[in-house]
């Protein structure tokens, strides 16, 4: 858990009094320090600084590092200054880790990102993953502050999310070889190549959009950019080639990864 110190100075020494308030304010103390400026027997003003550790926040992340969909609630936190906020838990997903019962428990779907929240509350789906961070966080909104963005917002997401980023999974997961036959239980091969065809049109489709507008779903960058620049990355894993014709896809994506949130 990321954890950041702090001290506070209290007049009046009731160290009771100070636990209970930790306890209240959600802070671990770490020692107490007394100091009396004034001689005994005068009227007591005592002094006692408290060094806390102060809980930033219980969420915790359970994905792989660099898996496209991870990736896209990574860039989210980089975007909204909030990647601190988070701890990280790996998964060991080639060991099957995210098809164990414990794993399941979190997600059904054996899938990651996984969000848990620090009442127990597991998210998954990197969209609802992501409108919890762009709400619970301050920054430029992902999602949209008024129903006519969030409205095209959400639709340029889904756009990306399946004729991209899911498409070029699927093609990863049956027309190559995947993630290894441990995993890949069931493969397709012509579902497969179908899905890496619906790819390359998703990608001619974002270089139309892209012609007319600066980010996918308009003048700022959002979700479906997220999205979108989550379905490039994989379909170069994937060796589908992004044809160099796709000029405003290709300036887009070298734009994207000029963001802190990805250039670091
Ligand atoms: N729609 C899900 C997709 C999550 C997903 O497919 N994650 C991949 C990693 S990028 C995964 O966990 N795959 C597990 C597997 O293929 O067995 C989301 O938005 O989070």
């Amino acid at each position: 858990m990321k954890l950041s110190a702090s001290r506070l100075l209290f007049t009046s020494r009731v160290e009771d009094s100070l636990f209970l308030q930790a306890l209240y304010l959600n802070v671990d103390i770490l020692s107490i320090k007394s100091y009396n400026y004034l001689p005994v027997g005068s009227l007591r003003t005592d002094y006692s600084f408290i060094n806390i550790f102060k809980r930033d926040s219980p969420m915790k992340i359970y994905d792989v590092e660099n898996f496209p969909n991870p990736l896209r609630v990574r860039m989210a936190l980089a975007e909204k200054n909030a990647t601190a906020n988070v701890e990280f838990v790996p998964v060991d997903l080639m060991n099957g880790e995210h098809r164990t019962d414990a794993f399941l428990a979190k997600n059904p779907q054996a899938a990651v990102p996984v969000l848990e929240l620090d009442d127990g509350t597991y998210i998954s789906e990197c969209t609802a993953i992501i409108e919890y961070i762009d709400t619970q966080f301050a920054g430029d909104s992902l999602t949209g502050t008024n129903a006519k963005d969030r409205a095209v917002i959400n639709m340029m997401q889904k756009r990306a999310e399946s004729t991209v980023l899911d498409a070029v999974g699927t093609y990863f997961h049956h027309a190559t070889d995947g993630l290894g036959p441990a995993l890949e239980t069931y493969q397709n091969k012509e579902w497969g190549e179908k899905q890496g065809e619906k790819a390359r049109q998703g990608l001619a489709y974002f270089n139309n959009v892209l012609a007319n507008s600066k980010f996918v779903a308009g003048d700022t960058f959002s979700n479906a950019d997220i999205t979108l620049f989550a379905g490039l990355a994989f379909a170069g894993f994937a060796q589908i080639e992004i044809p160099s014709e796709l000029t405003n896809l290709v300036a887009w994506q070298e734009n994207v990864a000029q963001r802190p949130s990805v250039a670091g």
